[in-house]
Order: C-alpha cells, then structure tokens, then sequence
C-alpha cells in the first residue's frame, strides 16, 4: 500500500520523513545510527571504511521519491541500454553534487575522520571497458542533473574490467572482485524480478482468427533481479536509477530434485551455478568483438529482463499499445542491446497479439542506435547457427524483418542483387552471420555517430546503402561530451575553486559555455601564476602517486607528457613509445650544452590491454623495457581523476579516421593540458573550438588513409629514417632481448604497417613549454573554449523525451525531498 486513506497515518509518514535536515548534527545523527545499526559496529571498533560505508548509507535514504514524481507527472521516459557503465567511486561524487561537501567534511570531522580518507576507502565500480562504457556514465550524470525522466539499464557484474599489475614489464590480469565487501550504493529489489527463457523450441499454431501464432517453450529459465543504483543530479533534486540486472537461477526450481534424490547432490547444484555465471564477468574487449555465446546470453538476458520491465511499467498506465511511443524512448548503446529489436516485436505479435506491421510501427518509433566504431573487428556479428540454436524464435523474427526489409530495398532499386546482398541483415560467406548493426539500423528511426568525422564516415563507408534508402536525415551527428562535475569540480577542485572565483560562482557547472568568461583574464599575469600553480600542485600528487605505485621518483618541473587509454594498435601507443626511444636516442648523441637547451619531460603511460592481445601485450612489455617512461599499472577512472589534472600535454594520436571520438581529449583541455593529436575523432572539433595554434597536430589526414596504405603495404613510400634508426637500436638489444618484440616490429614491415606509423612518425620537441607565459595563455584559452563538450549539450541534442522543468528547485535539505 504505497498510500494510506488515514490521515493521522499520512501525516505521521509525512513528518518522519520530513525529518531529515542536512545540517551537520543531523548527518552526525544519521551516520551514527548506520554505524550502530546497518553495521552493527560500536564507536570502539570502527575503522575508515566502515567510515566509508556509513556515509554512503547516510546519503542513500529515500532516492526513490524522484520516480513517484515522474510517475505522478506521468511523463514520457527514455530508457538508456548500455551493456557497459564504467561509474569509478560514488561516495565524493554524490556529496558535490548534493551541495553537502561542506556538511559532510565537517560532520565526518567532528567525528574523527576525513571526508579524503573516507572517499579513499570506495572500490571503483569497473563495470566497463574504457570510452563507451565512461560515456554512459557521463550521460546519466547529465540526465539527472538536466532532470529528465531517465532509467539507465544495464548488468550487475560480478566482476568487473579486471585488475591489472605489471610483472617483469608484461601485464598480468587479476580478477575484479568488485564486491568483495559490499555495496553501499545498490538496492536489491528482490520484487522486481522476471524469467528469462534460453534455447527451446518454438511451436507454429493458429489463434482463434485462425491466424499462424508462435510460441517459445521449453529450453531453460533463469531469474533475472533488479539491483538500482541512485544518481543524483548536480544542483537539483532529481534523482534517477540504473537499474542493474543479476542472474539468478528461477525461484521456482533452485534444486535439480531428480539429481538430488540420486543421491547426486552436486548436479543439482549445477543448474544453480549455470544461471549465475551469466552476469558473472565483464566481457574485457574494448573495440573487439568476442563472438562466444557466454556474450550473446548476456545480451539476451539484458534486453528480456528490461523490455519486460519497461512494459509493466508502461502497463501501468492502462494505455492502448499505440502509445507506446508516445511514453517510451530507448536509446541503443552501439549494438549490444540490438536483440531489443526482435524481442519488443516477438512481445507484441507473439504475446501481445498485435499484427506485425502494427508492431514494427511501434517498435520503430520507439528505438535509436548509436554507433562508436566502425573498427570491422568490432562489428558484432553472430553465426546464425548460435542465434537459432539459443534463441530460435528471435532468428526467426530476423529473418522475417530482413525478408520485409529487402522488399522495400527491391521495390526502391529493381533487379539490384548486389545492394540487396550488400544491405541483407545476413551475411552469407564464409558462414550465415546476423550483422547486428544493420538490423539496429533498419529498427530504429534514428542512428548517430559520437564525433562530426565519425558520423560523416559512417554515412559514407559501413551504413552508405542505407543512406540512400532511407535518405541523410536518419543518420545523425551527436558529437560526446564529458560531465564537468566529476572530471573538473571532482577531479581537480582547485581548479573548480579557481574558476568560480573568478567567474563569481559555479554557474559554469552546468552551463560550461560560461568558461569563456576566462578568456579575458588570459594575459592576466596573476591569473596566469595562479593557474599554473594549481597545474604544479597537480603535479605533485601525480607525483605522489606514481611514487606510492611505481617505486618512481619524477620531477614535476618537468614537463609531463601523457597517454592513458585502452592499449589498441589503432591507438597507436606503439608510435609514441618509438618517438619516445628516438628523442632517447638523440640525447645520447648531443653535447651537454645541447642538452641544457632540452625540455626535461616526463613520458607516463597508462592503460589495459584485451588479455587475448597479443600485439597490445608485447606493446606494454615495449613500453615498460624502455626504463626511462613511466608506466602507471591499473589504468582506471580513480586514477584517471589525478593523472589527468596533471598533464601538460596528452597523446591523441589514433590513425585519421580510426577514433570514432575519443573523450579523453576532452577531458585533457578542459583541465588546462594541451594535446598533441591527429586529425580524428573529436580532436577535430576540439582545434575548431579553441584554435589549431593551441594544439600539436601532425599527421595523416583521414582521406589520404587509403593511398598511404597502399603505397606502405607496396612498399612505395621507404621507411622514415629516423623509424629506422630506432628499429636498430631495438635490434640491437638496447631495450632487452628483441626476441620480446620481434612479432610487434614484423607489423611494421611485414605486417604492411596498416596504422602507418612510419607514415606518421613524428618528433617534436615543443620548445613552447620554456615559455610559460605563452603557455599559460594556450592552457587557459583552450580549456575556457570547452564549453561544447560537456555531455549536457550531448543529451540536450539527443532529443529525448521533455524533461521535467519543475525538478529544478534549490536544493533541499537532504537528498532528495519527497514529492509533495
Ligand atoms: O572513440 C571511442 C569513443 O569516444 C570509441 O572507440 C569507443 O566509444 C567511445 C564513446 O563514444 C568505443 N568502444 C567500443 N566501440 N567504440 C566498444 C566496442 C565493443 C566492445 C566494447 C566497446
């Protein structure tokens, strides 16, 4: 009973739960009591992470109050489906944007702790790869604090990207067993639970028009259950969910009885152990394809749990299936959730009973895609044989929206076999393939690139066919964006302090357009010296860092020069580490006085590489044989928030035409680091904002890709000297036994060098850096020019569903106030 008829009932719930002021006694009074009660701990035997875990909960009661508003508004929702939300720590996060920084430290302090250390006790919540998965949890921030009636879906891994450590200089992967003591920031909803059915049989009958009607049965079950996590938005009391979904087996038959009564108790057991292994892992590929049919359960069980979810809710409000797309909107994260499709149309004509052309309406007016890559080795595709086998009802239903869909393309270009095989949502050769990213096309009414490039370029090579057949105005550019709560107010809050000083307020926060407000103090000398040395400071605790994890003391009057990312040969790490031994190399032979003129510099690299990558894993291993860089272990969002504030200069470098975006880049610039990069991704609208002079660009443009391919892979263009020059001193066993690289240097010349590193071997030296005023300026020009690239102009373009204007009030007492 969620309201009572009683008035004395209502009013005594009213004022229970009015009574919970922000004030610090208050949050003293709350953080005690979990303390007592959640924990069962005494005052005598509480540690930092019971610290940790007591604040959490004093910040999580009553989150759910911002869905009652939204069903009471009865708004239309966007439902964001993403099998990735790479989230980092919540604890610092949650207490900036509810204002209660301030009640927090003091109230923690008070009590004998600090707010620094308590934050320091959180485990990241790693459930991501890198930029895909960081996105979503960008865009949630955005959501919630642009108070739109959002839900984020997605999977309760039991472990996350996995941990990794350096031994002898090649990556070793540890399992992430994120949930190892607990999490504060999840509500198990034990009542919100649904079966999931795999494998089967579908069996052909006639309902009672005498119509053909399909059923699905037999196969296995397994129950899926819902585990929210709370994400409030900066400055308003709009709090919205992800709701994360966990395999479990069914309720109904957690015993194989037949197995137990034979006495064979650890068979019984195996039903149980099948359905968790489900959500039990993260899949580690980024930008890869991992084709096993652990994955496609994964996704399969992700978009029945959820489409089963949105629907009651939908059912709720007692409207006729019609308007459906008048209360739903679902945004498809790439094509991992791409089954949504056949499954909303398997709901309504299977189950529902409406006709199928009634029911593509519906679910086409429903569902957009968006595409991060146009890596062929990332293009999912799935054996039809898989699909039948574990899901034969969904192949099935493809077949027949592919069937539909190629009449059209027939009606549109007669007799055009080619463009029919071509734009078939089966491949044929070598074996029958689903290409997923044709059918979240052909299903959805929109589809958007993350970058002006990338969108351009998906117009013009993977999805062209579709272009034509629908014409251009399907095919958007929604370029991504960062939130500037977490990679500037949080990561770098000397910085934010600075800024609001001198914009007067936080204002910028959520409307970063404002920090061109900095420009006119760009020549300021005092400004000048006071933005530098926030950057020194932020130097030092990278400095500090590197030192507590490297055993690495490095200097921070020298220049640091950064590349943390996913390790990929297109990301071209490889190139950097070459330049780096080449610049090496040069040292060696230069009179001291020559020496004297160089810029010291520190090179620091960071980031994971897919543990079946080969050539990625010999790059790790190249880069930590070169002793004079550094390589940071572990590369993940917590350290991301220190090593990125510190960067005078970042490594943007992916071959033109590879990074779909990138979005380090922008978190680089708007911490005052300036980027060396190639014309890709959105390195190109970064230069178009704040000006190429303030960037280091070199490089290959991305429509001379192909001739520069060709004419390396025929060996017309010779290999760059000084590339060459650094081979030998590879050959040569400067950098340990070449037998350790030799596969890594063979792509280079063997390999045809497809990224064209010799193409775009280059070495500058940046001299700039020795004049600081100059760069002082380029630091604080660039990072007010930033304003696009928050995530908030990326959601407000996306066009979703209204948002609620009235959320937007000061901000309550506590987190957040009930719906009046
Ligand atoms: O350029 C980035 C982009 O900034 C792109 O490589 C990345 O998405 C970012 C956000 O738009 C991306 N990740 C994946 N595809 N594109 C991917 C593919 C398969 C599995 C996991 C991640």
């Amino acid at each position: 009973k969620s309201w009572s008829d009683d008035a004395a009932v209502n009013a005594l719930w009213t004022k229970l739960c009015a009574n919970k002021g922000s004030d610090v006694s208050t949050v003293q009074q709350s953080f005690v009591q979990h303390v007592q009660s959640t924990l069962a701990r005494t005052y005598f035997n509480i540690d930092n992470f019971a610290g940790y875990q007591a604040a959490a909960h004093s910040l999580i009661t009553h989150w759910d109050e911002t869905q009652q508003h939204h069903t009471k508004l009865d708004v239309k929702r966007v439902y964001y489906l993403s099998l990735e939300f790479l989230m980092g720590r919540s604890l610092g996060n949650a207490v900036l944007n509810m204002g209660l920084q301030g009640t927090f430290s003091e109230a923690l302090k008070q009590l004998g702790f600090s707010l620094e250390d308590v934050i320091d006790e959180e485990r990241d919540a790693a459930l991501g790869n890198g930029g895909l998965g960081r996105l979503a949890a960008c865009f949630m921030d955005s959501l919630a604090t642009l108070d739109y009636p959002a839900w984020g879906y997605g999977l309760r891994y039991t472990y996350g990207i996995f941990q990794q450590k350096i031994l002898n200089g090649y990556q070793v992967e540890v399992p992430d067993y994120w949930l190892s003591f607990g999490n504060p920031w999840e509500v198990e909803r034990l009542d919100v639970s649904y079966s999931v059915r795999f494998y089967g049989q579908v069996a052909k009958g006639k309902d009672a028009s005498g119509k053909s009607s399909y059923s699905w049965h037999g196969g296995e079950e397994v129950e899926a259950v819902a585990y929210d996590v709370p994400i409030p938005g900066f400055g308003t009391k709009s709090t919205i969910n992800i709701r994360l979904w966990s395999s479990k087996p069914l309720r109904s038959c957690y015993f194989d009885l037949h197995s137990f009564n034979e006495g064979n108790y650890q068979k019984s057991v195996e039903l149980q152990q099948r359905a968790e292994q489900i959500t039990s892992v993260l899949y580690p590929n980024d930008n890869t394809m991992a084709g096993k049919e652990l994955r496609l359960k994964q996704q399969y069980f992700f978009v029945s749990a959820t489409l089963q979810d949105i629907i009651r809710r939908f059912k709720k409000s007692k409207r006729a299936w019609s308007e459906f797309p008048n209360q739903v909107a679902i945004q498809l994260n790439d094509t991992h959730p791409t089954l949504g499709i056949p499954e909303l149309m398997r709901i309504l004509v299977d189950l529902e009973g409406l006709e199928w052309d009634e029911s593509w309406d519906i679910v086409t007016k429903v569902y957009s895609f968006t595409n991060h890559t146009v890596l062929p080795e990332a293009m999912e595709k799935w054996p039809v044989s898989m699909i039948s086998n574990l899901l034969p009802r969904h192949m099935q239903i493809i077949y027949d929206i592919n069937l539909f869909f190629l009449q059209k393309v027939e009606a549109l270009f007669p007799g055009d076999r080619a463009r029919l095989a071509r734009m078939s949502i089966i491949e044929e050769s070598p074996y029958q393939q689903v290409r997923m990213a044709f059918l979240a096309v052909i299903g959805s009414h929109t589809v958007n690139g993350v970058a002006a490039i990338h969108s351009n370029l998906i117009k013009s090579t993977i999805f062209s066919d579709f272009v034509e057949f629908y014409g251009a105005s399907k095919f958007q550019n929604k370029t991504n964006g960062i939130t500037p709560r977490r990679w500037l107010h949080q990561a770098n809050p000397k910085l934010s302090a600075l800024i609001s000083e001198k914009l007067g307020g936080q204002g910028w926060l959520t409307q970063l357009d404002k920090l061109e407000g900095l420009i006119k103090f760009a020549d300021d000398e005092n400004f000048q010296k006071a933005w530098m040395d926030v950057k020194k400071q932020n130097k030092i605790r990278l400095a500090e860092l590197i030192r507590d994890t490297c055993k690495v003391i490095i200097n921070p009057e020298a220049m640091y020069d950064v590349q943390v990312k996913r390790i990929h040969e297109y990301k071209r790490q490889f190139m950097n580490i070459l330049s780096v031994v080449h610049r090496y190399l040069d040292l060696k032979r230069m009179s001291p006085a020559e020496i004297k003129e160089t810029v010291p510099r520190v090179v620091i690299f960071g980031g994971k590489a897919a543990p079946g990558y080969y050539i990625a894993k010999m790059v790790i291993k190249l880069i930590n044989s070169v002793a004079e860089v550094v390589f940071i272990p572990d590369y993940n969002i917590s350290n991301a928030e220190v090593i990125i504030p510190a960067s005078d200069i970042s490594e943007h470098i992916s071959t033109a035409g590879t990074e779909a975006s990138g979005t380090s880049n922008m978190k680089f610039v708007l911490n005052g680091g300036l980027i060396i990069g190639t014309m890709d991704g959105a390195n190109i609208e970064i230069a178009e904002e704040i000006g190429q002079d303030k960037m280091f660009i070199f490089g290959c443009l991305a429509e001379q890709v192909d001739d520069a391919r060709h004419n390396q892979k025929y060996r017309k263009t010779s290999m760059n000297p000084d590339l060459e020059g650094v081979l030998d001193a590879l050959k040569a066993g400067r950098f340990g036994d070449f037998e350790n690289f030799a596969p890594l240097v063979d792509t280079l010349t063997i390999g045809g060098d497809y990224y064209l590193i010799s193409h775009d071997f280059a070495s500058c030296t940046y001299a700039a850096y020795r004049d600081k005023k100059q760069w002082a300026r380029n630091s604080i020009i660039s990072a007010a020019k930033m304003g696009k690239f928050s995530s908030d102009r990326s959601i407000r373009e996306l066009d979703l569903p209204s948002h609620d204007p009235d959320a937007r009030q000061s901000r309550p007492a506590v987190w957040p106030l009930p719906v009046d």
